[in-house]
């Protein structure tokens, strides 16, 4: 790249530095107040060895008020300017010396949630990731790491902050964290709080106090979150070898925040709605997840925050592999087939997306102008299967070895993406350069298979092409696992699952021996994020969901039969739709088979989903078209289901709700079922269903059947009036009336229920229930004229100045906007335009608009 394309708000992965000083200890003093909150900060620091040469003290600051600048006892008269404070080299010691600082913030009229912040009433921080600079003046980067001592002083009730509790007193408390950490990792939380509290002693004897930290009325919908904690615990050390290494361990969850939650050491932060849960306001989805983030941010203990990032750009390296941590964990809690299934159409629905729009970026990027917004599902959930992949390829010893020689090697370091593969490649003597491509390169493989047959000799030749991406016009071949299976037409298997190594750009592979044609199961368990293009019959697809032995590949042949059908009803293709429904009939009434993989193989594929795969295809979708096809299979399924489903749905129905998987997995096919007996009976039974319904998996089933035929008014009143004090759960209110409005009506309920005076759309949860509702309604958002892309825009606007963050992920609905026809394209653009001429827009929001449009 050359000086002049450089943009000067541009970050880039190769300039990268080590910081000219070492920070050994921060003692921190809070005198918390709404406006006015004092911060004195006293950084005992020495020159960097490696560094090398006297540098200036450059440290980041951004809304801070100085009022104190001390270095060494002595007052220093300096101005910080717009991003911080610097101190001339010829002012510093060569020696440790001591920097104070006095500042002071408004936590009260913090609406972008990032820093020091309050929630009704309540203070507390985020500071992943460069949000410490809006607490103190200080280096805010990932490679410096530092043993922080915590004062709070304030009237409220309960004041934590990360590490161990060491002191306390009226009205103040004093908190040491023993563990040298990245400023991204305090967190600060001072609140009228009560405690869900728990033990758990770990494998050396270490007996951890854990508490759950909610709002008094709260306490009793902890129990889930604090039992999912323990059980992490526990599977950290079983699994990994990894122990906990504080006296305490505190969650704390909170009605503001932009994200999921936060693995601040000692001291989680949560949103509220990830951790609060009773089964009469939870549904088992939220129940799961619940599950699976409690247990990520505690496995970033040791991924994330003993091993750190030497910088933003290595993200993935504490995401990608907590996010594989947590998907190996619910498996094992739950079904390891349904987690995949569900996971990797999560990986399909969003990181493919991405990956094929002008938004896509390398799993480690190389450049960034606000690293917001960067935590994509690309180094999130790609990241994930690049380490399934490396354990896949080394074996699950080679990947222990790799682990545990991570762990003890680079133990209390920030790490870079070489060093994780070199771990791997010292621990198994593998050369990892090709597959280090996956991390560099964006874009996701196209995988074609041919097959030859002849005398017993059964050969699959793949080719591999990935296509250009924003930056990166040509791709080289990676190196792909596809494990494969074979099956006898009898549908015996032949060939248990064996992983093929892909390197080339096209390879063939032989099968010897074979007394008939097989019929081939590729990228069994989806054992890698390619798109496996494979023309196959009908017929040989309902063969694989009748008979693959591997239940992943299983499902994975009743959606791409759905898929195919719906594609060739638009492309006026074959008729396959008896095909596809008889082959679906046949499964759901398999009662031998699990309801939860059953409840899958129902879903269809998304609209959003049949038009990433048309566009694929060189068609340009047609939203309206889609939604319609997509019904009529429905309706199709349905009647040829009609006879089965109140059987069904009565063999499957109550008993004591547990938030098992057992459980969820009947609930997830009564109320596929009940959803498909509503397109046939007008609604009756999901009425009664919704009348009788004694847990929320059922009542919002019910209430969903009821909304997808254009019913379900009284119910909706209903579910109001018992509610509607509770804000997360009338997020689902919000969401179903959005998600299931008729195409031409998404957009108009969008906008009358935002326009409900007792909305509030500053929360990031409620603006999400509506607009993430509104985006997600494929037929709805691209409704021909545009009024969708209006009122996204329109809203991301207002939200933009309180909450840049939020409202640049929102933003993302936009990514597709490259797969359809000139009318919309033109109308997604003007919406685009119009927001990257705001004045005052921010950088989170400008950057996003500013790639996509590019
Ligand atoms: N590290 C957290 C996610 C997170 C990231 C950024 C945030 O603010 C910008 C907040 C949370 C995780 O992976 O769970
Ligand atoms: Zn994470």
């Amino acid at each position: 790249m050359t000086e002049a394309a450089r943009d000067p708000r541009t970050v880039y992965l190769a300039d990268y530095r080590p910081w000219s000083h070492l920070v050994d200890r921060v003692e921190l003093c809070f005198r918390l107040a709404p406006k006015g909150t004092k911060v004195a900060a006293k950084l005992h620091m020495r020159p960097n060895p490696a560094a090398r040469g006297r540098h200036v003290l450059r440290l980041d600051g951004e809304g801070l008020r100085l009022i104190t600048l001390k270095l060494d006892g002595a007052l220093l008269d300096l101005t910080p300017d717009e991003t911080g404070l610097t101190v001339p080299a010829d002012l510093l010691p060569e020696c440790p010396f001591l920097l104070e600082t006095e500042v002071a913030i408004d936590p009260e009229t913090n609406t972008a949630l990032e820093g020091l912040y309050m929630s009704r009433g309540m203070y507390c921080t985020q500071c992943e990731a460069e949000g410490f600079r809006k607490i103190t003046f200080y280096p805010d980067r990932p490679d410096v790491m530092a043993r922080f001592h915590v004062r709070i002083e304030s009237d409220l009730p309960v004041l934590l902050s990360n590490g161990n509790p060491t002191a306390s007193g009226e009205g103040w408390a004093e908190w040491d964290d023993p563990w040298p950490k990245p400023a991204y990792l305090f967190a600060l939380v001072a609140g009228d709080l009560v405690a869900h509290r728990g033990g758990f002693t770990t494998r050396s004897g270490r007996s951890v106090d854990l508490a759950v930290w909610v709002r008094p009325g709260d306490e009793d919908r902890c129990a889930w979150a604090m039992d999912s904690l323990i059980r992490s615990m526990k599977w950290d050390e079983e699994v990994y070898g990894r122990e906990y290494d504080l006296d305490v361990f505190n969650i704390v969850a909170v009605d503001d925040f932009n994200m999921g939650a936060m693995e601040n050491k000692g001291l989680n932060i949560f949103n509220s709605k990830y951790v609060l849960a009773s089964p009469e306001s939870a549904t088992d989805d939220d129940f799961a997840r619940i599950e699976a983030i409690i247990a990520h941010e505690y496995f970033h203990n040791w991924t994330g925050n003993r091993i750190t990032c030497r910088d933003w750009f290595q993200l993935c390296l504490k995401e990608g592999l907590t996010v594989f941590r947590d998907q190996q964990f619910s498996g094992d809690m739950r079904s390891h087939a349904v987690k995949r299934i569900e996971d990797v159409a999560v990986l399909r629905a969003r990181q493919f997306r991405e990956d094929q729009g002008p938004l896509a970026h390398p799993v480690r990027p190389e450049s960034f102008v606000e690293i917001n917004n960067f935590y994509t599902a690309t180094v999130y959930e790609k990241g994930a299967e690049l380490i399934r992949m490396l354990k896949t390829l080394v074996g699950d010893e080679g990947y222990a070895k790799a682990l545990n020689l991570y762990f003890s090697r680079h133990d209390g370091e920030a790490a870079t993406i070489e060093d994780w593969l070199k771990v791997f490649g010292d621990a198994t003597g593998r050369d990892l350069t090709q597959f280090a491509l996956w991390y560099s390169e964006a874009g996701t493989p196209r995988l074609k298979v041919a097959e030859a047959w002849q005398d017993g000799s059964y050969t699959l030749t793949f080719t591999q092409e990935t296509p250009p991406s924003p930056g990166q016009p040509v791709k080289a071949p990676k190196v792909i696992p596809i494990a494969v299976g074979l099956l006898n037409p009898n549908g015996d298997e032949v060939l248990p699952t064996t992983v093929l190594e892909m390197t080339g750009a096209t390879q063939s592979f032989r099968f010897d021996g074979l007394a008939a044609r097989p019929v081939p199961s590729i990228l069994r368990g989806f054992s890698a994020p390619v798109v496996l293009e494979r023309e196959t019959s009908a017929d040989e697809r309902a063969f694989l969901l009748a008979h693959d032995t591997d239940l992943f590949n299983r499902c994975e042949a009743g959606r791409s039969l759905a898929r195919e059908m719906l594609i060739a009803g638009l492309t006026g293709g074959e008729d396959l739709l008896p095909a596809w429904r008889d082959a679906l009939a046949r499964l759901i009434r398999d009662d031998t088979l699990d309801p939860a993989f059953r409840a899958l193989a129902l879903r269809l594929p998304s609209e959003d989903d049949i038009a990433q795969a048309l566009h694929q295809r060189g068609h340009t979708p047609d939203p309206a078209a889609i939604h319609a096809a997509r019904r009529a299979a429905g309706d199709a399924l349905a009647q040829a289901l009609a006879a089965d489903l109140p059987g069904m749905i009565a063999g499957l129905g109550a008993g004591r709700f547990a938030p098992d998987a057992a459980g969820a997995g009947r609930r997830a096919l009564r109320n596929a079922a009940l959803a498909l007996l509503a397109r046939v009976d007008g609604g009756a039974a999901a009425q009664s269903a919704f009348a009788a319904a004694d847990n929320m998996t059922d009542q919002t089933g019910a209430l969903a059947a009821l909304l997808d035929i254009g019913q379900g008014a009284a119910e909706l009143a209903r579910f109001r009036d018992e509610w509607g004090h509770d804000a997360n759960v009338m997020d689902k209110w919000l969401s179903l009336q959005v998600a299931l409005a008729a195409p031409d009506r998404a957009a108009a309920q969008a906008e009358t229920l935002a326009a409900d005076p007792g909305f509030d759309w500053r929360n990031p949860n409620r603006f999400r229930a509506v607009f993430g509702a509104l985006s997600g309604h494929h037929a709805g958002f691209h409704q021909a004229g545009g009024a969708g892309y209006r009122l996204l825009a329109d809203w991301l606007l207002r939200l933009d100045p309180l909450n840049p963050q939020t409202a640049a992920r929102l933003s993302t609905a936009f990514e597709t906007w490259p797969r359809y026809d000139a009318a919309r394209r033109d109308l997604i653009r003007a919406e685009l335009e119009r927001i990257l001429g705001q004045p005052g827009l921010s950088r989170d929001l400008a950057e996003m608009a500013g790639r996509m449009i590019a």
